[in-house]
């Protein structure tokens, strides 16, 4: 499903097995050296989600190798079955066979909603790369608002986003204002192995050496 031009919604697109995995090395990555946490703003807010990365640590607003606000170890390295992943939901998504070719991200920001987390409109613009961002959903429903490239307001198309949802945003959605106003409890499936919550996985080319 098209939303607008380059932002594509493909319904379900995870297995089942697939969510399992993803949810058991997400666990591994909010555990290991780096734990998730809630991202401190610069203006002294907290965001209500919890942030893991892998590959480059992602801190308002910039990509390092290392979490200073962390505890200061280096991020996980991020592993070729995920730029393998990605690569396939471009094709997914742009119905290309070719549409993955070249695309090698490095850098997957994790994030897990509660119950009463959400994230306020803003723009993605942190990464030097303009190529498309892979965003998979795994776990409760939540309703997720896609805007326009001007500002925080209307127009803007509400999206239900469930348990195995695939959305990538490219080419002129790239910098489209976007949030996740409300999550939705208890919508999710224990099979995945994530008992409550909702966890979304974006994969993105950071643009950055070293
Ligand atoms: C989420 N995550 O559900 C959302 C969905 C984030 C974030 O917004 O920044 O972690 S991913 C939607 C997204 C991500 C990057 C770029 C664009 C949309 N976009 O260019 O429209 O946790
Ligand atoms: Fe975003």
């Amino acid at each position: 499903v098209t939303v607008a031009p380059g932002a594509v919604h493909v319904p379900d697109w995870l297995s089942l097995e697939r969510q399992r995995e993803l949810v058991t090395a997400c666990r591994g990555w909010a555990t290991g050296p780096v734990p998730m946490r809630h991202t401190r703003l610069p203006g002294g807010g907290v965001m209500s989600v919890r942030t893991v990365c892998v590959g480059w640590h992602w801190q308002p607003y910039r990509y390092t190798r290392t979490a200073a606000d962390a505890g200061g170890a280096r991020v996980a390295e991020f592993p070729d079955w995920l730029a393998e992943l990605g690569r396939r939901a471009l094709v997914a998504a742009y119905q290309d066979p070719a549409a993955g070719d070249g695309y090698d991200p490095d850098t997957a920001l994790v994030n897990f909603y509660d119950g009463r987390a959400t994230m306020g409109m803003h723009q993605d613009r942190d990464e030097r790369s303009r190529a498309p961002v892979v965003s998979l959903s795994i776990g409760d429903s939540c309703v997720f608002r896609f805007g326009n490239t001007e500002n925080r307001g209307r127009p803007y198309t509400d999206v239900e986003l469930r348990s195995g949802d695939l959305f990538v945003f490219g080419g002129p959605s790239r910098l489209a204002y976007h949030g996740v106003p409300r999550v939705r409890p208890g919508t999710g499936n224990p099979a995945t192995g994530l008992a409550g919550g909702r966890l979304n996985i974006t994969l993105r080319v950071t643009g950055l050496t070293g």
